[in-house]
């Protein structure tokens, strides 16, 4: 295992759900982000759960930095097993054409009833959640755009509740909720390491670090050549390691390369996309 600290995290999921939960009824529909290279380890089944009542939509953030072919895929899987999946660039807005419309077929059925009843249809009202540093607060500025206006707390609700507005039948909350991810096994728990989604004080460095080279030297070899001029693969990963620190100049006195450092560059490498398109699933 690489060591998780189990101390922090049950506080913080206990917090995260109750936040999710007291905000749930206000919404139609939830996005759950993930990361677009590693979707299945970013998924909490009790987060799911929770929000089961309502319309869900996967969304898979980050998707300039995954490898296309895994990315449309994991889509296809997705949708396919009964969660509506699409993926988004947050930077760019790439994706968000076809989100929106998603968010309105999930309020169509909720719609049509409102007509029935002869009741004034109001907007969709939606909810962002996903595990830290998935992206959502880039993915609600993207979407909303920076001019949005705030439309103050709906009636009804005593803990007032601010919306923003992206059209006139679009509101999401303010606030996106924060769910811990829950880890069920090693490979998960490197997986979201490698995308800086769990603390740095629950994994090793340089295991991580050498989990990703072995990674690459399987399923990107040629970007391990790219990137680092590295071809001969049948070296261990370690000595990949250190041939990439004396690339780089990362040597104490009499040459002694200093892993521990570029195992962090590595892994900065990889999650700023440095090393090319990689999806770890
Ligand atoms: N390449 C790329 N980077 C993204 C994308 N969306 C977000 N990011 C980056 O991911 C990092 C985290 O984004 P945030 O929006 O702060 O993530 P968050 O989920 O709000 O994080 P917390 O509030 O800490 O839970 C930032 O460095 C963003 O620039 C994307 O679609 N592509
Ligand atoms: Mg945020």
């Amino acid at each position: 295992m690489i060591g998780l600290s189990v101390n922090w995290f049950p506080g913080h999921m206990v917090k995260a759900r109750k936040e999710i939960e007291a905000n749930l009824s206000l919404v139609d529909t939830v996005i759950i982000l993930l990361d677009a290279r590693a979707p299945f380890s970013c998924r909490n089944p009790m987060l799911e759960k929770i929000v089961s009542p309502k319309n869900k939509i996967l969304l898979l953030n980050k998707s300039d930095l995954a490898d296309p072919l895994s990315l449309n895929r994991n889509i296809q899987i997705l949708n396919k097993s009964g969660s509506p999946a699409v993926a988004m660039n947050s930077l760019t807005g790439q994706g968000k054409k076809q989100i929106i419309e998603m968010i309105a077929a999930s309020f169509a059925a909720k719609a049509q009833a409102f007509e029935k009843k002869g009741r004034r249809l109001r907007a969709v009202r939606v909810m962002v959640t996903g595990v830290p540093n998935i992206g959502k607060s880039t993915f609600l500025n993207n979407i909303v755009g920076r001019k949005a206006s705030a439309t103050g707390p709906q009636p009804g609700v005593t803990k007032g509740k601010q919306w923003v507005r992206l059209r006139k039948d679009i509101e999401f909350m303010d606030t996106p909720g924060i769910m811990w991810p829950k880890i069920e096994n090693e490979t998960q728990g490197l997986n979201l390491a490698l995308l800086n989604i769990v603390g740095a004080n629950a994994y090793d460095t340089y295991n991580t670090a050498l989990y990703l080279i072995n990674f690459m030297k399987e399923n990107y070899p040629s970007h391990l050549l790219e990137r680092f001029k590295i071809e001969d693969l049948s070296v261990p990963a370690e000595t990949i390691l250190e041939r990439i620190s004396f690339m780089k100049g990362h040597l104490r006195a009499k040459s002694v390369p200093e892993v521990d450092k570029t195992a962090q560059v590595l892994l900065q490498e990889f999650r700023g996309g440095k090393l090319g398109r990689m999806s770890l699933e």
